[in-house]
């Protein structure tokens, strides 16, 4: 046994566990992830994010755990948490902030409110379109493609924030049977390494209604990295203006798709509490 000192933050209510592994951990983290995400035996949270290192180019590394101990690239609600967990801490200085990711560095700026992170804007880089790389099992780029799922064909459009995404608009997500239909996108053989799926409703040309069934994690409150996949193909496909807000069960994100491709993802960051644990 070993005592784990963590503390839980959510963004838009997607909840993590952040821990200062920088000397290493007390065991393997695909391992640790589902015991201290486990909402009733365990912590709580959607995923285990750790502060590792730095390396050349960036002032930390983060990396994350779904909740079923699969790895995840990217993370875009964990990564503003994770500005907050190590700025308030004083554990990394550096502003902007520039985090290594599995996905490349990404950089990101805050806004404090009485000397605490509140707001965190993080530069996510370039949607990636391209088929074979997201990946999907087919070639050149995935837009408005029939794909058919739990007997009904959906148009999908697909992208890589550094993790896959498959968008598909509906006309309804509120009533929308996610629980069933979420995880037959996750293990479609079209995605070879599974997917995160967001299930968007177009409000107007500057607002979305997300709800998303992530890779590993199943339905939860908010997922950022996703919010800027929805944002980036209601614009690439003519709904949407390049600057929206997505509205999730957890709260609002605004997202910018830069003339540059750059996408800008500006939302909370919260701090649930600190404990130590026995693993
Ligand atoms: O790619 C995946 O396996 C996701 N489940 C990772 C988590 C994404 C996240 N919800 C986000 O906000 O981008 C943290």
């Amino acid at each position: 046994m070993a005592t784990l000192r963590f503390a839980k933050l959510h963004g838009t209510a997607n909840d993590f566990v952040y821990v200062d592994a920088r000397e290493g951990l007390p065991g393997d983290p695909a391992a640790l992830a589902p015991r201290l995400c486990d909402r009733h035996r365990g912590i709580g949270a959607d995923g285990l994010i750790l502060l590792l290192p730095a390396e050349t180019g960036a002032d930390c590394r983060m990396r994350i755990f779904n909740s079923d101990g699969s790895l995840a690239e990217m993370c875009g609600n964990g990564v503003r948490g994770f500005a907050k967990f190590v700025l308030d801490r004083g554990l990394v200085h550096g502003e902007p902030l520039r985090i290594a990711t599995d996905a490349g560095v990404k950089t990101v700026q805050v806004e404090r409110r009485g000397g605490r992170v509140a707001r965190v804007t993080v530069d996510m880089g370039t949607p990636i379109w391209d088929g074979r790389t997201i990946p999907v099992d087919a070639d050149g780029e995935i837009v408005e493609r029939p794909l058919e799922v739990a007997g009904r064909t959906w148009a999908i459009t697909c992208v890589s924030m550094g993790n896959p995404h498959c968008v598909v608009f509906v006309d309804d997500v509120v009533g929308l049977p996610l629980a069933e239909i979420g995880p037959r996108f996750e293990r479609h053989p079209f995605f070879p390494r599974r997917v995160n799926t967001e299930f968007i409703r177009v409000v107007d040309r500057r607002r979305l209604e997300m709800r998303v069934w992530e890779r590993g994690a199943g339905e939860t409150l908010a997922c950022g990295t996703g919010a800027c996949a929805a944002a980036v193909a209601a614009a690439r496909t003519g709904r949407t203006e390049r600057q929206v807000v997505v509205a999730l069960p957890g709260g609002d994100l605004a997202i910018d798709w830069r003339a540059d491709d750059h996408i800008l993802m500006t939302g909370d960051a919260v701090d649930v509490f600190e404990g130590r644990i026995e693993v």
